[in-house]
């Protein structure tokens, strides 16, 4: 086996192991310690990761990094599974609109409301702002079952992972509820849930 994943439990990784499990990937899951915000954990110098963060994916000695490249290498290596979309499908470029989305303006603005910088006008006018990033999520919900219509993907992994964490960071009502349940359902989340700690 090559594939290795560096997995803190309780941690962001996890959406990853769900993902490997919707995959049907063959893998090794790595524990590793990592800082906690309470203060508990330490970085693990055996951690690839150039910041001792997780997740960090080694396949074959390669490292990969950034959950959003992470998402894109294992949807894209397999791609039989159905939960990406692959190069000339009709969704791969809303695919990657929404993986980029996540990572470049959803967990922003989460971390921008966190830190009290919502009135930033800086903030703003890079990033919109928190009710501008979840009247976009409940647009796209209210029009199809999952973030790309018709079928789930890797992109609601990345969402309905951060709505588990941190509920309030999703648009309310019965749409997301109904949504959250739904994905949460998932037997590959059950088995990621059974694996979260080795
Ligand atoms: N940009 C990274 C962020 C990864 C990240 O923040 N991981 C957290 C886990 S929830 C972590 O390792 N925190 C410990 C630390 O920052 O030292 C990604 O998207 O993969």
């Amino acid at each position: 086996m090559v594939l290795t994943l560096h997995h803190a439990p309780q941690s962001r990784s996890l959406r990853i192991v769900w993902l490997l499990e919707e995959l049907g990937a063959d893998y090794r899951l790595q524990i590793t310690d990592i800082p906690r915000r309470d203060g508990t954990g330490a970085a693990d110098p055996a951690n690839p990761h150039p910041y001792k963060q997780v997740p960090a994916l080694v396949d074959d000695g390669v490292l990969v990094t950034e959950s959003i490249a992470i998402v894109l290498y294992l949807t894209d290596k397999f791609q039989a599974a159905g939960i990406g979309r692959p190069i000339g499908h009709p969704e791969r470029g809303p695919y990657l609109a929404w993986l980029a989305y996540y990572a470049g303006v959803i967990e922003p603005v989460v971390s921008i409301e966190f830190a009290g910088l919502a009135e930033n006008a800086l903030l703003q006018r890079t990033f919109r702002d928190g009710d501008s990033m979840r009247r976009r999520l409940l647009t796209a919900l209210e029009s199809g079952p999952y973030l790309l219509g018709e079928s789930f993907s890797a992109a609601d992994i990345l969402v309905v992972s951060m709505g588990q964490f941190v509920r309030e960071m999703l648009p309310p009502g019965k749409v997301v509820d109904d949504y959250l349940a739904r994905c949460s359902a998932r037997p590959a989340l059950a088995r990621a849930w059974a694996k979260d700690g080795g």
